[in-house]
């Protein structure tokens, strides 16, 4: 956010206007704020075993949740699997299995038309432009995903600064590419250009809190297909006239998003109910606590 050059003398603390929250890990119910106020979220994964279209689900759900933009990132596109120019003949024209990092963007094109996907080389500045014209002035990008997916690479590749300056970046395990928790605290970086980066430490789980709506979003095909269910309570097993099971049988539902979709929308069901009980929990305890103050007065008297 651009502050007021009037305002920015007095040093105040603006109202958030967006919050990206996940559950506190090992909690039911408790949340904790990963960043707020961010314009742009890079939802950063790798041409490696660690893409998981189920897992960019969740983070899309987050994302349209706290209203903020998203853009998916897959590093490490120099080390796709089938990159390498094989020596031999290759597949025959018309017939090439897709491989390198065109294979990870079109699964990935499956998650939204107009998803913005850079695929890119993290530790390569050049590659970097779009990104970079993300980050103008007033404008606050984070980058979330998981340990070793090049989070760090990338702050460090549009701030200019490494070693010492930048932010410290770690090798990844051989056997599975998974990153070793290099960052482990969260960091604002400024840009001479006047926009904002925020590092954040790898996510091991991301559980949602209030995204039922952020779900209902990026599942928008989902959600206009529920709409035509003929009874508004259809569960979508077996009643008749349900909008889901005719296209899931007409093959025009993907049903692998369909199972993400019911996960996810599971989970908030639970994370609700959690919440709602402690909030009765906490409703009753504080009456009680009135109750007893006006006890402890009577007694005085
Ligand atoms: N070949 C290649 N290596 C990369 C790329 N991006 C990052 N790396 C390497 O991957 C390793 C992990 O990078 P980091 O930037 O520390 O990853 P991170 O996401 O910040 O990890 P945490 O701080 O643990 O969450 C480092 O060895 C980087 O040099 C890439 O696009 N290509
Ligand atoms: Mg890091
Ligand atoms: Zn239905």
């Amino acid at each position: 956010m651009l502050l007021d050059p009037k305002q920015a003398q007095r040093p105040r603390r603006l109202e958030r206007f967006s919050a990206l929250t996940r559950q506190a890990p090992g909690s039911r119910f408790a949340t904790q704020v990963l960043a707020a106020n961010v314009d742009t979220l890079l939802i950063v994964t790798a041409c490696n075993q660690e893409f998981n279209v189920g897992r960019i689900e969740r983070y899309l759900a987050l994302a349209a949740e706290a209203q903020t933009r998203p853009v998916l990132v897959l590093t490490k596109a120099d080390l796709a699997p089938g990159i390498a120019t094989a020596p031999g003949p290759g597949p025959a024209p018309g017939n090439a299995p897709v491989q390198g990092p065109q294979s990870f963007i079109e699964q990935a094109r499956t998650l939204g038309e107009h998803l913005q996907i850079e695929c890119l080389d993290a530790r390569d500045p050049h590659q970097l432009e779009p990104i970079r014209k993300l980050c103008g002035p007033g404008q606050t990008v984070a980058a979330l995903g998981s340990s070793g997916v090049g989070k760090s690479t990338l702050i460090n590749g549009l701030t200019g600064l490494s070693g010492e300056a930048g932010q410290q970046v770690g090798e990844v395990r051989g056997q599975d590419n998974k990153g070793k928790h290099t960052t482990s605290s969260r960091s604002l970086h400024p840009l001479p250009a006047g926009g904002v980066l925020v590092d954040l430490p790898g996510i091991r789980e991301l559980q949602l809190t209030e995204a039922g709506d952020g779900i209902d979003d990026t599942f928008a095909e989902i959600t206009a297909l529920i709409a035509d269910c003929r009874f508004t309570n259809c569960r979508h097993t077996n009643e008749p006239g349900c909008a889901i099971a005719a296209a899931l049988a007409a093959g025009k539902l993907n049903k692998r998003r369909w199972e993400n979709y019911r996960k996810l929308q599971g989970e908030q069901k639970v994370y609700d109910q959690a919440k709602a009980d402690r909030t009765k929990r906490d409703g009753q305890r504080s009456t009680s606590k009135k109750t007893q103050r006006r006890l402890d007065k009577e007694d005085q008297h």
